[in-house]
């Protein structure tokens, strides 16, 4: 198949998946061309089989703020026509699903090209319920070909928030379980945790909706009772707030704030407990990525956490904003060895039985393929 991707290329859930999405169907042989304004982070190199298009954005000062969407959908409908694209998979729905609309009526009878949008989160929980995107973003969904979304907890909030009737097809975020493995970390935990401490950590991008302050506090109370140190990775607007935090509260000297950071498995593979207190989250990739390398999670109890992580089993769950709930449990499973071994197996078990790239890839093109299938139209 020939498969556009619109995505956005930053630190984040929606980027990632894309790019990882992107990277395993060309290794399967379809062909992709990512669309977006920026090299998606996780693209580095070449690639057999992988285009990336940039999207050319004006800055004409009459403008006060970019065009994006328009420039987007004309970049969708060069490469469609040109590349004859079958299909073009929108992640996180504003803009992309509206531009990927806007470009399929230009195309017209010029092309049978069909739109699958992802939802991601945000784009349905936070922004696109703001009234100035919502009419947009329930028909930008609505005239999709195909609608999948992350988790069960996400198709639910769409049906419920959207009043949408269009069937919504689970497909859940997914790790490589051969990258995503627990390795030798020996140096790195040296230099983490020098005198023998147990490692919490929290990858983020320190949005407000990820509650890192919790994070924060929950270590607090921790190191009162086990030796311990704190890994924040990542960086974002809530991140001089925690510095903050983390001084206020006299434990600085114990919180590493190591900002953005691509190779991810070493630091998990340093840490023992990763936590992920969210006010909202449709999946939790980065749990997942977690779990995979071993490392137990505690959360909230909120969106799609509960569909990955285990309560008493992968991990633990508490409410939002449970700060001595989560501390407790953390204090829990650092201090008996015998159940922290049972839970981190049991993290990567769960987290390659159900959410290993090779299976959701599978379901991925299997619901292509349905697409194209159910809307089949012949081009004269
Ligand atoms: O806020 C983020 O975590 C980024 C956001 C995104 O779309 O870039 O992530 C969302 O999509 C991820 C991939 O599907 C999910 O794993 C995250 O749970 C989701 N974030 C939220 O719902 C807050």
């Amino acid at each position: 198949m020939k498969i556009g991707i619109a995505c956005y290329p930053t630190y984040g859930g929606s980027g990632v998946v894309a790019a990882e999405l992107g990277k395993a169907l060309a290794e399967r042989g379809h062909q992709i061309h990512f669309i977006s304004y920026a090299m998606p982070i996780r693209l580095d190199g070449f690639m057999d089989n992988i285009v990336y298009h940039e999207v050319e954005i004006s800055n004409y000062p009459v403008f006060d703020f970019p065009l994006y969407t328009p420039a987007l959908a004309s970049k969708i409908v060069e490469v469609a026509r040109f590349e004859h694209l079958d299909i073009i998979h929108a992640h996180y729905a504003i803009p992309h699903a509206t531009s990927a609309y806007l470009a399929k009526q230009i195309l017209g009878k010029e092309s049978n090209i069909k739109i699958v949008t992802t939802l991601h989160g945000t784009d349905i929980t936070l922004v696109g319920l703001e009234p100035s995107y919502l009419p947009v973003m329930k028909f930008s969904i609505e005239q999709s070909d195909g609608v999948t979304a992350v988790s069960r907890f996400l198709k639910e909030k769409t049906i419920t928030n959207y009043g949408i009737d269009k069937e919504i097809e689970v497909i859940p975020n997914f790790i490589d379980p051969v990258k995503y493995k627990r390795t030798e970390s020996a140096k790195i935990r040296q230099n983490l945790a020098p005198d023998g401490e147990k490692v919490l950590t929290h990858i983020s991008n320190f949005r407000q909706v990820k509650r890192v302050q919790d994070v924060v506090r929950i270590f607090n109370e921790v190191q009162k009772k086990v030796p311990s140190k704190l890994i924040l990775i990542g960086d974002g607007p809530d991140r001089s707030s925690c510095e903050l935090l983390a001084r206020e509260l006299g434990i600085f000297d114990h919180v590493k704030f190591l900002g953005k950071q691509n190779e991810l498995v070493c630091l998990l593979s340093a840490s023992d407990l990763f936590l992920i207190p969210s006010q909202s989250e449709s999946f939790g990739l980065s749990a997942l990525e977690a779990m995979a390398c071993e490392v137990p999670v505690i959360s909230s109890s909120v969106g799609g956490l509960p569909e990955l992580v285990l309560h008493g089993q992968t991990g633990y769950i508490a409410e939002i904003g449970d700060i001595d709930r989560m501390a407790k449990y953390a204090v829990e499973l650092l201090t008996n060895d015998a159940k922290y071994k049972l839970f981190a197996a049991a993290a990567r078990q769960r987290a390659i039985t159900l959410f290993s790239a090779d299976k959701v890839i599978d379901l991925y093109e299997a619901y292509y393929r349905r697409v194209l299938a159910e809307n089949a139209v012949s081009v004269p």
